[in-house]
């Protein structure tokens, strides 16, 4: 390749790059409303910023070979079959191998570490999906409810089953989603941090994310986070309020 093709096919995979990394500071998501949240977005920009030069070197070798080594009519017989420099799909093995086994450790296996690592919990929450909607329970104070309601800055584990289909758990401030199974408690732990409702931002509501019938786009309850001691005030309030049969 001429002096001249090899400096522009560098020039091309930099600016690439770089508008790939500097993509990733882009907030393409809602406001993170879990210290789980920001674990997800955390990964999600290293990824993107890992992946960057990776494609854009893919795209920069495509853009070349169709501009610059294009051929005319058949191949000459005596046409080289295979890599002009063996070297170089050596090393592009050898390099994408070590980032992808370099991503799973870090953000997968540290990633689910950190947002699953301690199993402990403040409060639990079970939550049952029937075809289409949600039933809030605490069992630690026996309230139920048609909404989530959960304290800032506490630790919660949340207990999902579904009553009849597959349903999804999610609620897109917290980012992370469980499967809601027939037959099986699957366990969300989440930390909200900020007071949210679903009336000041959208992402706070509670959405099946599976496909599970005619009613699926509307299975979906408010979720409130709110403070400790509201949080304790409202327990006791539906507490009293609460009539047998009652949801
Ligand atoms: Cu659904």
């Amino acid at each position: 390749m001429p002096l001249t093709d090899r400096w522009l096919a560098l020039g091309l995979w930099v600016v690439l790059s770089a508008a790939g990394i500097a993509a990733a500071r882009i907030d393409f998501f809602p406001p993170a409303g879990a210290r789980e949240a920001q674990v997800a977005d955390a990964a999600f920009r290293l990824l993107m910023r890992l992946a960057a030069p990776v494609f854009a070197l893919v795209v920069t070798v495509l853009v070349v070979a169709l501009a610059r080594r294009r051929g005319h009519g058949d191949p000459p017989p005596d046409a080289v079959v295979g890599p002009e420099h063996p070297a170089v799909p050596r090393a592009w093995f050898g390099l994408t191998a070590a980032l992808a086994a370099y991503v799973i450790y870090n953000p997968g296996l540290v990633g689910i570490h950190e947002m699953r690592g301690d199993p402990q919990a403040d409060v639990v929450v079970r939550v049952d999906a029937t075809s289409w909607y949600w039933e809030v329970t605490y069992p630690e104070s026996g309230v139920r409810s048609r909404e989530v309601v959960l304290p800032a800055g506490r630790r919660v584990r949340v207990e999902i089953t579904s009553r009849d289909v597959l349903h999804s758990f999610w609620i897109p401030a917290f980012r992370t989603k469980v499967d809601a199974v027939p037959g099986l408690r699957t366990v969300l732990l989440v930390t909200p941090t900020t007071v949210a409702t679903s009336e000041t931002h959208h992402a706070y509501r509670l959405q099946c994310a599976e496909l599970c019938g005619t009613g699926h786009d509307t299975m979906r309850a408010t979720v409130r986070v709110v403070d400790e001691a509201t949080f304790r005030r409202w327990l006791q309030e539906q507490r009293r309020t609460a009539r047998p049969g009652r949801p």
